[in-house]
Parts: C-alpha cells; sequence; structure tokens
C-alpha cells in the first residue's frame, strides 16, 4: 500500500511540475554561461523540470531543438534566440501546438502575436550610454576602432547603431574601422590585431566592444602591441562580467554597461502567469537596461562578483 501511495505521489508531483524547454544561443561568451546557470539554478528552485538545450550559436540547432520540444509537448518554451530572422515558421508550429513562447534577450523579426513577451535590455540605450561617456571623456574628439558582435544579432545592431547616435553630433568622433569578432574573446583578440596593423596604432583612440568577452581578447592585443590599454587607447564595452571588473580595476579597460543576466525569475514568473491562465495582460516587452561601470568602483564590484 505504501509503495503504491509513494507511486501516486510521486505521479502527481511529476503531473505538478511545469515543463519547459529552452532553446539558448550557445556559451560563447561569460555573460551568456552566466544567463544560462541562472535560468538553470532558477528553474531548480521552483521546481520546474527545464530542458536545455545549447544552440553553439546556430538558428538550425535552436529551431530543430524547439521542434524537439514541440513533440515532447513541453508546457512552455523559451528562445533566446541567435539572430532576428527565420523564426515565423517554427513559432507558427508552436502555436498550433498551444504551448506558449518567450523570447529572451535578443529581438526577433516576427509578428508579435506568436509570443507572450520579450525579456530584454534595450540595446540602442546601452550604445548610447557608453557612446555618451566617450564623448565626455575625450571632449568628442576620437578616432574609433569598433568590434562588432554577431552579424545579424540585435544586440550588435542595435548596440552599433544607439553609440553611432551618440557621436555623430560631435565631428571630431569617427569610427575608422568597423569589423565583427563574433562576441567571442578570440575573435576579439584577432580582429584588433589587424585594427593595429591596418591603422597607425597612436592614432586610434579608443576601442568600443559590443561585449566584454571580445573586448578582452582586444585588451591582449593591445598589451602585444605595445600599448597600455585603459590609458594609450581606451577601452569601451558591455555585460558587466567578472574578469572585464578586474580589467578595469588593473587600469586595462575604462567603462562597461551593465547587462543582467538574471533572466530566470522574470522568464519563469511569465510562464507560471501564463500556465495559470493569467497571461492575458502581460506586456509583449519587458526590459531593464544597465548602468555605466568604471574604474572607480571596479575593484569592489569585482570582488561582490567573483563570489557569486
Ligand atoms: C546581449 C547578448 C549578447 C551579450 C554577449 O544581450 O545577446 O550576447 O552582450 C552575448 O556577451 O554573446
Amino acid at each position: 500500500k505504501a509503495l503504491f501511495a509513494a507511486g501516486l505521489l510521486a505521479l502527481s508531483h511529476s503531473a505538478l511540475a511545469i515543463t519547459v524547454g529552452f532553446s539558448q544561443v550557445g556559451s560563447e561568451s561569460g555573460w551568456r554561461t552566466a544567463f544560462s546557470e541562472d535560468m538553470k539554478a532558477e528553474a531548480q528552485k521552483r521546481g520546474i523540470d527545464l530542458k536545455f538545450s545549447d544552440g553553439q550559436q546556430k538558428q538550425e540547432n535552436q529551431i530543430r531543438a524547439v521542434r524537439g520540444f514541440i513533440a515532447q509537448g513541453v508546457d512552455a518554451i523559451i528562445i533566446a534566440p541567435v539572430v532576428e530572422t527565420g523564426w515565423t515558421p517554427v513559432l507558427r508550429e508552436a502555436k498550433r501546438a498551444h504551448i506558449p513562447v518567450i523570447i529572451l534577450d535578443r529581438n526577433i523579426k516576427a509578428s508579435n502575436n506568436l509570443y507572450v513577451t520579450r525579456i530584454a535590455s534595450n540595446f540602442e540605450e546601452e550604445g548610447e550610454k557608453v557612446g555618451n561617456w566617450l564623448m565626455n571623456k575625450t571632449g568628442g574628439k576620437c578616432n574609433i576602432v569598433e568590434l562588432q558582435g554577431t552579424v545579424g544579432a540585435t544586440a550588435a545592431i542595435d548596440r552599433a547603431k544607439g553609440f553611432r547616435e551618440a557621436i555623430a553630433k560631435y565631428p571630431g568622433a569617427k569610427i575608422i574601422r568597423s569589423q565583427t569578432a563574433d562576441f567571442t574573446r578570440a575573435k576579439g583578440k584577432e580582429v584588433m590585431e589587424s585594427f593595429l596593423k591596418a591603422e597607425d596604432p597612436k592614432q586610434i583612440c579608443a576601442l568600443f566592444s559590443h561585449n566584454d568577452e571580445m573586448a578582452l581578447g582586444a585588451i591582449q592585443a593591445i598589451k602585444e602591441a605595445g600599448l597600455k590599454p585603459g590609458k594609450d587607447l581606451l577601452v569601451v564595452s558591455v555585460d558587466g562580467v567578472p574578469d572585464y571588473f578586474k580589467a578595469m580595476a588593473d587600469g586595462d579597460a575604462n567603462i562597461t554597461v551593465e547587462l543582467n543576466p538574471h533572466l530566470g525569475a522574470p522568464a519563469y514568473d511569465v510562464v507560471e502567469k501564463v500556465l495559470k491562465g493569467e497571461g492575458k495582460d502581460i506586456p509583449k516587452l519587458i526590459s531593464t537596461t544597465g548602468d555605466v561601470f568604471g574604474q572607480d568602483t571596479a575593484a569592489a564590484e569585482y570582488a561582490k562578483r567573483r563570489q557569486q
């Protein structure tokens, strides 16, 4: 009898547990892995059965994973899309299967009746905040090289846009080189090396990197070229990963705009609301944008973050 009761309990428990399929971009940056860890930890905390899929930065892997979640009949699907186009067909399949979809972080070009909401930072604002800081620091006179994020990713498209808007009114501010380094540290180093060969390094006033990971690679290249990053060549970026706070504390980088990696709680709040039938008044965009952090608080912030 006890065995039977235990079986029932287990059954009822599993019946109660929400199953969520999460299709993640990949593990290209420290920010991305912090985001993934948060999604797993928060699911664990809430007793949510999370099916996690790492897309290795390829959209076809992400779409295949979403199709798998639909076939498994998960209760909800969460997608962190690598690029903005190409999502409509698979989102329609999820809709036909009556599985709610939530978009996290980067944006997609698809009708917003195909997903419940998007939770993200305002990437354009991030680019503007970096541009404004740099113009204040340099009095609007600066030859800038730019490491762009993944081609087709709204984080890259909009950070580039916001940065350009911020520097547009300064005729002395010029972007003299711009190239994608796919948000990774290795490519960031590689592309920065090519910039330093193509230009007279003494003519480069600043590096604007779309994320800290690429900036950390570029800092190595700047040092190997015999220059002092953060001094001879200003370094400004986005994300706020611990290693970058260390670089700022060491004087090798100047500022970053923090990007919140803790998207688990707001995402699962939406899932739980929708599954209880309370999803109708959820806004189509839930967005927060981080603050600018600099060298003055870097050591303290680093000490706080590396323990997390
Ligand atoms: C932006 C996010 C970017 C991070 C990078 O929200 O999509 O992707 O800035 C990551 O670190 O690769």
